[in-house]
């Protein structure tokens, strides 16, 4: 086994890549083909390499996010691998400038590579490093299931379904006419049956008025979650859907740092959270959020980043379902399994991240 305390950063090394995606997102809040990834991968002295990618949506903020990891690799080199005190010091760097939004994005990535690279240097698979054990994790497919018409996607849940056997798909909500809704939750239920666990996401396409219609209109559907009716940060409104509904609000996606969790919980703001990696602050981050979700009894399930989630869900106290996406499987050596609705972890130091760098280099773009 290596010695930790030699573990030295020398350059964290970002690439930007463009992915198609195979079902496009069409949702109310954007239509996205073009998928943005920032594979990062932090070099030690030693010769382990800890990896992590960030999904920033939008492909030109990687024109911003690219230089602010290259100035974290300034920041960092020569340091000892340290992930919570590489979170401090990078978000401390970028203070002035705010502790969310871009600022936690890019120290979400290093801290994610740098625990990576802690667990590789352990000789552990991440979840083992963390204290938990490498075992099967509950997932739902999110791959599709946009705003197409019911027909088309009452067909493409069977399909979601028999990617890996999954008990649970969600479906994106926010069509123009509020029935279209409803018929697609019932096709769906249809083609797949009544024992499948639906989930339905608004991607906070409503104002409160259209909330408070549209939410109590599918209340009585048996879905498992209303995922973001409203814009993120309007925490009073989440505070008065979630006690007028009867179904779970979810939200969480776009937390920026435990704190923002907290103060969702401190508003009962919702029912359910779900953050994501790149917002809620990588590993540390996420690790931070569990124990105070935790403490409050509420669930938490995961936001993309399946291969990072799936690790940290092992030690999560009140862990719910882990979000399936594959968006990543084009650039990755080995995409992770799934069978029977539940993710497998790969039992190898770390996280269980390579690249496929001939699929990189056939997708990396200038910025
Ligand atoms: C989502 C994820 C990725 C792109 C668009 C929308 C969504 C989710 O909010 O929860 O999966
Ligand atoms: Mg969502």
């Amino acid at each position: 086994m290596m010695n930790l305390e030699t573990l030295t950063l020398r350059q964290i090394v970002a690439r930007p890549v463009v992915l198609k995606l195979e079902r496009p997102v069409v949702a109310r809040i954007a239509t996205i083909e073009d998928w943005p990834l920032i594979l990062i991968d932090l070099h030690t002295e030693e010769g382990v390499t800890g990896r992590s990618y960030l999904e920033p949506y939008i492909v030109k903020s990687m024109r911003y996010l690219v230089p602010a990891l290259n100035d974290l690799s300034n920041l960092l080199q020569g340091k000892q691998v340290t992930p919570i005190e590489f979170f401090e010091t990078a978000r401390k760097s970028l203070h002035f400038v705010g502790y969310e939004g871009l600022s936690m994005i890019a120290a979400a990535g290093v801290d994610m590579a740098a625990w990576d690279a802690l667990a590789k240097a352990a000789d552990l698979p991440l979840c083992r490093l963390l204290g938990g054990s490498v075992g099967p994790v509950k997932a739902y497919n999110s791959n599709g299931l946009w705003l197409h018409e019911p027909d088309e996607v009452a067909a493409e849940a069977v399909e979601l379904r028999q990617e890996g056997g999954f008990l649970g798909l969600k479906l994106r909500m926010g069509r123009d006419r509020p029935e279209d809704d409803i018929k697609s939750v019932e096709a769906v239920r249809k083609s797949v049956g009544d024992d499948i666990h639906l989930m339905v996401d608004f991607n906070q396409g409503l104002d409160m008025a259209d909330a408070l219609r549209r939410c109590h209109m599918i209340d009585d559907l048996d879905l498992d979650w209303i995922e973001e009716p409203l814009v993120y940060d309007n925490i009073d409104g989440y505070t008065r859907l979630t006690a007028e509904l009867k179904t779970p609000i979810q939200i969480g996606e776009n937390f920026y740092g435990p704190r923002e969790l907290h103060k969702a919980l401190m508003n009962n703001a919702c029912d359910l959270v779900m953050p994501d990696f790149m917002r809620i602050g990588g590993v540390t981050g996420w690790l931070r959020s569990a124990a105070i979700a935790g403490a409050a009894g509420v669930p938490v399930s995961t936001h993309l980043y399946p291969e990072v989630a799936a690790h940290v869900m092992r030690v999560t106290e009140t862990a719910h379902w882990l979000e399936w996406q594959n968006w990543a499987d084009p650039i990755l050596q080995k995409p992770y399994e799934i069978s029977d609705s539940f993710l497998h972890i790969p039992d190898v130091p770390g996280v269980g991240l390579e690249w496929d760098e001939d699929a990189v280099a056939a997708n990396q773009i200038d910025l």
